[in-house]
Order: structure tokens, then sequence, then C-alpha cells
């Protein structure tokens, strides 16, 4: 009998958004072994096998807030222990700003890098006009950083290139997530006849810097695709951090098939220029879905400092001083080697 092959790979969605991407990301062929789903709501599970899904039990009375989540999810931490089973590599993928994306990831990260795995980040931000998320989906990506390796961010804004006036909501996170499972797919997929992936160690290599990885993704259809495909999304970059202190990247060039290895080359040749930065550590990928636009997408790291750093205002006054205002007490490390009192 064939022995089973241990999972090397999981990912985990989180949330309304997490859940929703990772489901859409575990229909493609992909060098994730695993998908599993943890929310507090019922309705964003469905469809997964209860040994692949965590619902936390909430009250439904209560509007709940990013720590409340976490509260909650402490008395089924066994269960969060199990979902990342004996994976080496663990991305948590969620939408943060809202409370159980926000209050969950960094808590379930911390979770699977206390076991061992190498752990990573993918998050969407909250749109322009959700204002009163920025808050909380600043102070959780903070946390999510120092719970993993690397976080890979994407602004919901960046994935809409040109949506309808009279698009709702749930038509932008449709076309939201087709973009961003586009990109992430071509990212991680695994070797296959049409198309060159990265690979999981030089992805993982990229992410793993310093600060924060940011992807910018953009199409095109025009004869000169490649070229402005790539300025598009180095252009969505720019607006979120500043591209000349990237330090690795990837170029994603995802559909059109007729793309000729000279204008892979080219793009890969113009990323630095179009960063302002040669000294950049450039990878490629292509992935070879038929589509008539070709997209093309950039994952750059290297960022300790992004337009996210004004979503978390206390961090920025505090700069790592820690507000004194419970009458408890932190017991310090290293205060039980002081001499007891009788
Ligand atoms: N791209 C994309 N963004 C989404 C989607 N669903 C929600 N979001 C965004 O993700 C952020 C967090 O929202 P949710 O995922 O709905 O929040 P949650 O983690 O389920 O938290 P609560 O429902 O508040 O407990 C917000 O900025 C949403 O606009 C989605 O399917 N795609
Ligand atoms: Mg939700």
């Amino acid at each position: 009998m064939e022995a089973k092959r241990p999972t090397r790979v999981t990912a985990i969605g989180v949330g309304s958004a997490g859940c929703r991407i990772a489901s859409l990301l575990s229909r493609r062929p992909l060098s994730i072994d695993r998908f599993a789903y943890v929310s507090c709501d019922v309705a964003d599970l469905e469809g997964a096998s209860p040994d692949q899904s965590v619902l936390i039990d909430s009250p439904v009375d209560q509007k709940l807030t990013p720590s409340m989540v976490r509260g909650l999810a402490m008395r089924q931490r066994a269960s969060l222990e199990d979902i990342s089973g004996d994976s080496k590599v663990v991305f948590i993928v969620a939408g943060l700003g809202g409370a159980t994306g926000s209050g969950l990831a960094p808590y379930i990260a911390s979770i699977c890098q206390a076991k061992g795995a190498t752990t990573v980040g993918v998050v969407v931000m909250p749109f322009e006009f959700e204002k009163k998320l920025t808050f909380y989906a600043g102070v959780s990506l903070r946390r999510l950083r120092s719970e993993t390796r690397g976080v890979v961010v994407i602004d919901n804004d960046a994935l809409l290139h040109a949506s309808p006036e009279d698009a709702t909501l749930l038509d932008l996170y449709q076309s939201g997530n087709a973009e961003a499972v586009r990109s992430l797919g071509a990212l991680l997929s695994s070797p296959s006849e049409d198309g060159v992936p990265v690979g999981l160690n030089k992805l993982l290599a990229t992410v793993a810097q310093e600060g924060y990885a940011i992807l910018g993704v953009s199409s095109s259809s025009a004869p000169d695709k490649a070229e402005e495909g790539l300025a598009g999304a180095v252009l969505s970059i720019s607006k979120l951090a500043e591209t000349k202190s990237a330090t690795h990247a990837v170029v994603i060039l995802s559909g059109d098939q007729s793309l000729s290895a000279q204008e892979v080359g080219l793009v890969v040749d113009r990323l630095g220029s179009m960063m302002s930065n040669q000294d950049v550590d450039v990878e490629y990928c292509v992935s070879g879905a038929v589509s008539p636009q070709l997209q093309v997408s950039v994952l750059a790291s290297g960022f300790t400092s992004t337009k996210y750093d004004d979503y978390d205002p206390l961090e920025k006054v505090l700069r790592g001083r820690v507000i004194d205002d419970e009458m408890d007490a932190s017991l310090a490390e290293g205060l039980e080697s002081l001499p007891a009192c009788d």
C-alpha cells in the first residue's frame, strides 16, 4: 500500500474574505496540499468538510470585536492546533478590518509558528471607503507581521481596475477575488506543462524579508501589453510604499499564451528601472492560463514603511511604549529570581 504523503503546505482561510479567497484557490492546481477554514460565521464554512474547518462559537446577539473573537477562539485552541496538521509551511489568508480575520489571523499564525511551521500571512486590506475598518486592519497587520515569517499585502482598491458605478459590494468582491486568485494562483502554481512556476523556496525567500511584501496587480490587452501591465503593477505598489526601498521582487505573468520569451525577458529587465532601484533581486513566473488579457503582477518585498502605518495611529504615538491604564501588573521575566519575602 502506498504511504500517505505528509502534508507539507496548508492554506487556512480566516473570516469571510479569507474563506472565500482560500476556497477559490483550492480549485486550482497549486503547490498547496491542503486547505482549511476558520470563521465565526457558519456561512463562510459552507462546503468545507468538518475536519477542514473550525467554527468559533460566538454569541449572535452582539457585535464582535477582534479581541472578543480571539478570546472566544482561545477556548477552541486545541482544534486550531490540529487544523494545520504536520505542515511545514502554512499560509494564513484573511481580509483585515472585520472582527474575525483581524482577531484570528495573528492568533492562528502564532499557533502555527509555535508548532514549527514556516508561517506566512496573505491579507486583503480594506477599500478606501471602509474608513471605520482601517484601525483594526492596521493593528492586526502589525500583529500578524510579528507572528509570521512574512506577510503578503493586497490592497482591495488595487484589485479594482474598472468597475461600473452601479457595481454592488458583492460584485467588487467577486472581481477583486478573481484578480487576486489569478495572481496568487500563478505565484503558488505547481510545475506544469503550460507554465514556469517560481517555486516555493524562492517565493518564501522573497516574502521573508524585513517589513512587508506588497502584491501589485494590473491587466492589459494593449499591443505592448507586457510593459504596460508592468507599469500598472508598479504604479499600484507605489500608492502603498516607496518602490525604491524594495529589496526583492517576483514578476508574475499570467495568461495569454502568445507571450514570447523576449517579452518575459523585457519586463524582468525593466522592473529595476521602473521601481527606481536597479539592485532589486528579481525572480519571475509565467502561468499559461488562456485569457485575452495578460495579467502582470509584481510581488515586491522589504517595505519597512507603508501607507498602513497610518492606520494604527496609537503605534505611531507610542513607538513601543505601553499604555498603563489598568490596575493590574505584568510579571516581567526574571522577577522569579528576586529573593522571596517571608
Ligand atoms: N477582496 C475581497 N475582500 C473582501 C471580501 N469579503 C470581505 N472583504 C473585505 O475584507 C475586509 C474584512 O471583511 P470580512 O472578511 O467580511 O470580515 P471578517 O473577517 O469576516 O470579520 P467579521 O465578519 O466582522 O467578523 C473588509 O475590508 C472587506 O471589504 C472578498 O470576498 N474579497
Ligand atoms: Mg465575516
